[in-house]
């Protein structure tokens, strides 16, 4: 049951394919729960409420004028994200939205600037880096232990039947890189730190999808890093690696590996370690998808956190505007054969 807590009240919109995901985790989040659930589809909405035992269900975001709510959680595609943003921003509601954050920069620029401008919170639905592995991984490079960080590989390729679950990205023409070549670029920044320039190719492999399913990055990094960024949807190897970022880290003093089954494999002077990252075991996830499944509670009770503290988001719409550039980039990058940095970008503010 969802009982609603008596600390801050949400609206959640967009109950589809990755909703449940949320609402399973606004289950468990402290100092929050959702009280209304919005889909411009009734049956859907009524179906979540119903499920999750949440008292309220609209199809009309609108409601969001009604004063009644703390936060919204906004679980829907990129392209209504402008639209749904303006709508909380409007009525002084504090956001977290699912990434992609919006298709361009020039749209996330516009969607940050008008929250800034009204004093509105608003965080990205950035995930991955929430991941027990990561922030794991992020403890052991801030340690020193490796030292000053030199180069780093992540790579992310399988073939799971993604379209099933998320037919639009069959007609998505920015695809790949918003897709999950985002979830990436923020890894790399939140473990290499910011990068300032981005060098990309991309390939369309499956057969009558819009736009690429497999891009190859390489990005400089402010302190002089270089890190390898590589996606696909069109990898096959059995068993199939998904949802696993796979990779490496490495610095003056040693590096760790990014293996599969979830092991951080540390390299120094001293010798060898595996550090085996267990799942939390909760009982509404399930394989493959328990990984990314148990990072959600995780970013949405560092959004309440946050929130009820005043604090910065870690992937606030202001910070995320540096992963955002980079995705661009990328596409300039892949279009013109160039290198691209993203200073030129974020000055279109
Ligand atoms: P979906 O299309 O299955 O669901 C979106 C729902 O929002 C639909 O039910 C739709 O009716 C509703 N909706 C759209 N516009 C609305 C509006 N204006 N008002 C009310 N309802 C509206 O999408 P999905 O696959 O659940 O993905 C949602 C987002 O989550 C995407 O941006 C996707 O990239 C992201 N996602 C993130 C992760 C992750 O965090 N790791 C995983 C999968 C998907
Ligand atoms: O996480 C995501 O954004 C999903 C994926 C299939 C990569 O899990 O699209």
């Amino acid at each position: 049951m969802n009982a609603v807590s008596q600390n801050l009240k949400g609206l959640f919109i967009g109950a589809g394919f990755f909703s449940r995901n949320h609402l399973n985790a606004w289950a468990e989040v402290e100092g929050a729960g959702i009280a209304a659930i919005c889909d411009r589809d009734p049956v859907r909405a009524e179906a979540a409420a119903k499920e999750f035992g949440i008292a309220e269900w609209v199809t009309d975001a609108a409601v969001l004028q009604s004063g009644r709510f703390d936060f919204v959680d906004i679980c829907t595609t990129m392209e209504t994200h402008e639209a749904l943003v303006g709508l909380a921003v409007q009525a002084g509601v504090p956001v977290i939205v699912q990434k992609p954050f919006a298709p361009d920069i020039e749209t996330c620029l516009r969607i940050e600037a008008n929250a800034r401008k009204a004093g509105v919170p608003v965080m990205l639905h950035e995930n991955f880096r929430f991941q027990k592995i990561f922030r794991r991984l992020r403890e052991i490079l801030s340690s020193g232990e490796i030292g000053d960080i030199t180069f780093g590989r992540l790579n992310w390729r399988n073939d799971i039947d993604v379209y099933t679950n998320q037919p639009y990205l069959v007609e998505t023409r920015r695809f790949m890189i918003m897709d999950v070549g985002i979830h990436m670029l923020d890894l790399a920044r939140f473990l290499l730190g910011d990068a300032s320039e981005v060098s990309c190719f991309n390939q369309s492999v499956k057969e009558g999808i819009a736009g690429e399913d497999a891009a190859t990055m390489l990005l400089r990094h402010d302190n002089k890093a270089v890190s390898v960024v590589d996606v696909s949807y069109a990898s096959h190897k059995s068993p199939n690696p998904f949802p696993q970022t796979l990779g490496e880290i490495e610095g003056r003093l040693g590096t760790v590996e990014i293996l599969e089954g979830q092991v951080l494999r540390v390299h120094t002077a001293a010798g060898r370690r595996d550090e085996v990252i267990a799942e939390d075991g909760r009982a509404w996830t399930a394989a493959p998808w328990t990984q990314i499944q148990d990072s959600v509670p995780r970013t949405q009770q560092h959004f309440i956190d946050c929130l009820r503290d005043g604090r910065d988001f870690e992937t606030s719409a202001q910070d995320s505007l540096k992963t955002y550039a980079l995705a661009e980039a990328a596409y300039r990058s892949a279009a013109s054969g160039r290198t691209v940095g993203i200073a030129e970008l974020l000055k279109e503010a």
